[in-house]
């Protein structure tokens, strides 16, 4: 089989990178490690900037997600037992579109199925050949058949546990990283959210979270020590330990119900250097990490796809200005989003081993932060989404 790009990973970049190509007339194949249905059963992020709203509004996506979606006009920071508005729309003119992962996925996947588009999930072994030559080669095992398709082109959409990224030789890549030492226990809940908008929590017993997907299913975490158990967490435990780190009347009228979903996700930054060798491209995920505090993973997957795709494209249009440049555009925003990812963990979370010192720097941040409109407009156009 031969085709243009082919593209590793069906999470958010790689279904939005084949939905743009396919526009722009560009044949390529999805190749999916897992089921459709394990890929569409995972619980990840919830906040999307204008930039990538857009982005799924041109792959012709964006119509369920401007019905059902939830525009927020700003969120809420929460310290020393009060709540403190930011106001993102009247600091910046921006917004923000609440709708879930899970649900852009599916929307994605709707699109590419009715398009007639391939995608073989539960692609087995598959491994990447001549990146540096002319023409890659993709081989797979499905169904124990083994399969090869010839491309010009691989794009690494698959993750951080990806394929891609580890075919770039060693001495090629260059690797940046840094490690939390705590985790986010999530809980999704049937429930009413506690409040209109994100309430982000800076309280010594912890961080938390008040997220929401609909007006009837709220999303809530807690900082966690990295060796919690889920099974440690009773549902009941966890309703507790929220309500200790939230301000009183929100503590009050929480609603709390049974969890549908449960799960720890360790905070890490990391960002590979370049994101291009030879004819493959790295995307989202299998280039980056950042700890989810600013709400940036997904939406830096959909700035890389907006890079990437238009270089595919002007690459066919007979330029290649924009593959040669892509690693150099999407590091340079992606850096600020690690930057911005960074600092919002810092502000936010309990870190024991900064002590009292520690702690008295983040009050005076804080409390800097809620009084300063100067500060306050930076961290707005940084959670708006900074352009691209
Ligand atoms: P994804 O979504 O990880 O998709 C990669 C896809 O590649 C497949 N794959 C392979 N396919 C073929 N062959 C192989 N060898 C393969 N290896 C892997 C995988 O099965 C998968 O389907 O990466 P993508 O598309 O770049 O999208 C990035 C976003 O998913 C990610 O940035 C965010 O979800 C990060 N993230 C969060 N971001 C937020 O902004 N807010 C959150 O609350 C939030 N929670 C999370 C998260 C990421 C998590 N991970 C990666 C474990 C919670 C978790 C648990
Ligand atoms: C979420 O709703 O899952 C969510 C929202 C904002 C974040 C992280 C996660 O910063």
């Amino acid at each position: 089989m031969r085709v243009q790009v082919a593209i590793i990973g069906s999470g958010p970049s790689g279904l939005l990178l084949g939905q743009l190509l396919h526009k722009a007339g560009i044949s390529n194949i999805i190749l999916e490690l897992r089921s459709q249905e394990y890929v569409l059963g995972r619980i990840r992020a919830g906040v999307l900037e204008q930039g990538t709203v857009d982005m799924l509004d041109a792959a012709g996506v964006g119509q369920r997600m401007h019905t059902e979606g939830l525009v927020h006009d700003g969120t809420e920071l929460c310290f020393g037992g009060r709540r403190h508005r930011i106001d993102f729309k009247q600091l910046t003119g921006k917004t923000v579109m609440v709708y879930g992962q899970t649900e852009v996925t599916h929307d994605l996947m709707d699109a590419r199925a009715a398009a007639g588009l391939p995608t073989i999930y539960e692609a087995l072994d598959v491994s990447l050949h001549d990146l540096d030559g002319k023409q890659p080669r993709v081989r797979y095992r499905k169904d124990g058949v083994e399969h090869e398709i010839t491309c010009d082109f691989v794009a690494g959409c698959d993750g951080y546990h990806g394929v891609s990224r580890a075919s770039i030789p060693a001495d090629k890549l260059r690797e940046f990283e840094r490690v939390y030492p705590f985790g986010w226990l999530g809980v999704l809940s049937d429930t009413r959210p506690v409040s209109d908008e994100l309430i982000y929590s800076n309280h010594e017993r912890g961080f938390a979270l008040c997220s929401m997907r609909s007006l009837t299913r709220s999303r809530y975490y807690i900082q966690c020590s990295l060796d919690d158990k889920v099974a440690d967490w009773s549902d009941d435990a966890f309703w507790e330990e929220l309500k200790r780190r939230l301000d009183d009347e929100a503590a009050s009228t929480l609603v709390t119900g049974p969890s549908i979903e449960k799960s720890i996700a360790p905070l890490r930054s990391y960002v590979a250097e370049p994101m291009r060798y030879g004819r493959l491209f790295l995307a989202g995920d299998a280039a980056h990490i950042v700890p989810p505090t600013g709400a940036k993973g997904l939406n830096l997957a959909a700035s890389d796809v907006q890079y990437l795709w238009q270089a595919l494209a002007e690459h066919y249009g007979g330029s290649d200005a924009g593959i040669d440049h892509y690693s150099e555009r999407a590091l340079s925003r992606v850096w600020k989003a690690e930057r911005f990812s960074w600092w919002m963990t810092s502000l936010l979370h309990n870190f024991p081993e900064t002590g009292a010192f520690g702690r008295r720097i983040q009050e005076a941040e804080l409390d800097y932060l809620v009084h300063s409109e100067a500060a306050m407009t930076s961290l707005a156009e940084n959670y708006v989404g900074l352009p691209f």
